[in-house]
């Protein structure tokens, strides 16, 4: 049982882990502890984390970054456009209208889509988790945007069954953060909730939240985003200053030079990171383009003028969580501030004079996200007694219901869950029916989506049910915002009363009204299903039939119905089973590779260790002649490792080191035969 918080951010993931002395983050294997989020295909393996963010440079086609961006999306979004024009990987509108990622690998043209490839970048979390802990995990909580639509969910949910991670909730990035913020603080006041803002400034997007904080429950009441505004934005200021400089005094146009380019915008990025610390800063490359090394300079309060637009940007999505909560800033008792795009100083100077107060930095502003899916992953697993605490969040979209009699709805826009709805919730319905039907969840309000988003979201075929062929039946359905904010059909039943026949039918005009019934259960984090679920249940056994004034007794059984959902665009389980081998076959190739590197050093570290026992501690047990054949030996195999066997197999590299090793033996015998008799001799003496 594993109990693990993954933080998959466009920049940087971290890993948690709950121990029962608290949470912990885990070091990655360059004891870092945030990994890039970057996967890149190299001749003959993969390179993932901080490998894999060293060959952006070097290998710009085959290096994916900010796979996020794409998950569950479609190749002709807008918004999608715009990331793949950034990218430097080719990709490629799939046969379902998704991305395909285009990329040479292992002598041939490789296709992926971006859940695989974050599956990969999900299995080398894995991998760094589980030799920390030393076991193998699979439960875990992983944190998202709370914008994602109910596609990238289950994109999210795919790509983690690709590394074979099991995520007991998919929970909002600031919820999260909120959570491990609220759960152990005891200073809140007792006249009613205490509301927190929290604003997350990451690479590529802000997410803002508000909380508010009762004791022994949290609810999230509004939250936010601007899903195109982070750090990177700022690098891009810098970016295009720097290319329009460049071009005037250097005369070299970057954007015409993919490597240039990323040259460039990483050195941005680190300039922008020296000027939040600085009051000015350099930026020098060499050999940046057409063999000409750059040199620039930029003060701050220059990039803070150049800026200027998406620091008003920033106030936007904190200006809306506000006004959806209906609160004041008066009524806020904090505004947290997170997420590393947001050590820019002038964004804490901004959010000051929004919410008239200066933004706290209490939690970890880079850990809190992955601490807090830890800690929701402990309070989900039985193995952690973590106090009783009810988490609610709140739906980014407004949901539509329908079936084949028209929309499901309650709601003045036609919507059956408005937006801010809270889950994990079940709502309940009923509707009479004949025969086997159809119903179809949707956006019923796209102007909370990115354009070119479908509002489609998903269809449920409902059926076969008993029903007698002249009277409808009463099918009760039963719809979950679930524990991961995905839209599902959980069940459907029929009630089945006993044999008596009912004088009284309902009378036709009730047939065709599909009637809600009741919203009920909320359900905390903890308990997402109710006891209600089950297989022909039976319900109170009475009732009275008034007609003949004779007291019958009968009995209500509950019947389930099959309910069967397809989503639009999702992977089909054919395809998630193939990309799992396919992981699996890649993961070989790595760990072939890896044993081969390692057998490879291993003949390196021999041929020096035994370099120096010839010079030193074999002295005097060999002979000429067995010196001079060892050490052309040595000297052959070090050049050959460095040429020719640079890049052999392991068989081969085994295979030398045994060789060597023959030669060396009787030598090394000698030694330590003539030890053990010194040895021997010392004890007589003693
Ligand atoms: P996202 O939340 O968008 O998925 P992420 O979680 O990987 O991305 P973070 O790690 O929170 O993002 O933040 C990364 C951003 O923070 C990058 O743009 C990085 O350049 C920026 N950043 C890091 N340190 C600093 C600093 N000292 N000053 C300014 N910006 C910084
Ligand atoms: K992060
Ligand atoms: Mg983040």
């Amino acid at each position: 049982m594993s109990v693990v918080g993954f933080d998959i951010g466009n920049e940087n993931c971290v890993i948690a882990v709950a121990k029962q002395r608290g949470i912990d983050v885990v070091l990655n294997d360059e004891s870092k502890r945030e990994t890039p989020a970057v996967v890149s295909f190299g001749v003959k393996q993969r390179f993932m984390g901080l490998a894999g963010a060293a060959c952006a440079t070097m290998n710009p086609k085959s290096t994916i970054s900010q796979v996020k961006r794409l998950i569950g999306r479609k190749f002709k979004e807008p918004d999608v456009q715009n990331d793949l024009k950034l990218f430097p990987f080719e990709s490629l509108e799939g046969p379902d209208g998704g991305i395909l990622i285009s990329l040479e690998y292992l002598g041939e043209i490789q296709k992926f889509t971006p859940e695989h490839i974050l599956g990969m970048l999900f299995s080398h979390l894995k991998r760094i988790t589980e030799k920390n802990l030393e076991m193998p995990i699979s439960n875990c909580v992983i944190g998202i945007p709370s914008y994602f639509t109910d596609l990238q969910r289950r994109a999210f949910l795919d790509a983690a069954a690709i590394a074979g991670l099991k995520p007991l909730r998919l929970m909002h990035d600031c919820t999260a953060t909120a959570l491990g913020y609220g759960i152990y603080k005891t200073d809140f006041s007792d006249a009613g909730p205490t509301y927190v803002v929290f604003v997350d400034i990451g690479h590529c997007d802000t997410q803002v939240c508000i909380a508010s904080f009762e004791s022994g429950q949290m609810r999230i009441i509004s939250h936010a985003f601007d899903k195109n505004l982070g750090g990177r934005d700022f690098d891009e200021v810098l970016f295009s200053y720097f290319a329009a400089q460049f071009k005037e005094q250097y005369d070299i146009n970057v954007y015409s030079n993919a490597k240039a380019s990323i040259r460039l915008r990483a050195s941005c990025e680190k300039l922008k990171k020296v000027l939040s610390a600085n009051a000015e800063a350099p930026l020098n490359i060499e050999c940046l383009m057409d063999e000409k090394d750059v040199m620039g300079f930029i003060r701050r309060e220059d990039f803070e003028k150049l800026s200027l637009d998406l620091q008003e940007r920033i106030s936007v999505p904190c200006r809306k969580a506000l006004a959806d909560s209906g609160l004041t800033v008066e009524k806020l008792h904090s505004v947290e501030l997170v997420g590393s795009g947001s050590r820019i100083p002038a964004i804490s100077r901004r959010l000051t004079s929004l919410f008239k107060r200066e933004p706290s930095r209490t939690v970890n502003a880079s850990e809190c996200v992955a601490r807090g899916c830890a800690l929701q992953c402990a309070m989900l697993s039985p193995i952690f007694h973590v106090r009783e605490y009810e988490v609610q969040d709140a739906f980014p979209f407004s949901i539509g219901f329908s079936s084949d009699k028209g929309p499901v709805c309650t709601l003045s826009n036609g919507a059956l869950l408005q937006k801010h709805h809270p889950f994990p919730s079940v709502k309940i319905f009923s509707l009479r029916r004949t025969h086997i039907f159809h119903m179809e969840a949707y956006y019923a309000d796209l102007s909370e989506l990115p354009t070119g988003v479908s509002s489609k979201i998903s269809s449920f075929k409902v059926g076969p049910f008993q029903a007698s062929h002249m009277e409808a039946t009463k099918v009760k359905v039963r719809l979950q915002l679930n524990i991961h904010g995905i839209v599902t059909v959980v069940s459907a039943s029929q009630l089945l009363e006993d044999d008596i026949v009912d004088p009284h039918a309902r009378s036709d005009a009730h047939l065709t009204s599909d009637k809600m019934e009741a919203e009920s259960n909320r359900g905390s984090a903890s308990v997402p299903n109710s006891a209600e679920d089950g297989n022909l249940k039976h319900l109170k056994p009475s009732s009275m039939s008034a007609d003949d004034g004779m007291r019958k007794s009968k009995v209500v059984k509950r019947l389930d119905i099959p309910v069967s959902e397809h989503v639009y665009g999702r992977m089909a389980d054919a395809e998630l089973l193939e990309a799992q081998k396919k992981e699996l076959q890649l993961l070989q190739q790595d760990l072939k590779m890896e044993h081969t590197k390692d057998k490879k050093n291993a003949l390196e570290s021999y041929v020096y260790e035994m370099r120096d026992k010839i010079l030193y501690k074999y002295l005097g047990f060999y002979t000429e002649l067995e010196r001079e054949r060892i050490s052309s030996n040595l000297e052959q195999i070090e050049e050959w490792l460095y040429e020719d066997g640079a890049d052999e197999s392991v068989d081969v590299y085994t295979e030398k080191l045994e060789y060597l090793a023959k030669l060396l033996d009787p030598i090394e015998n000698r030694y330590k035969e003539e030890e053990a008799r010194a040895q021997a001799s010392k004890g007589l003496l003693d």
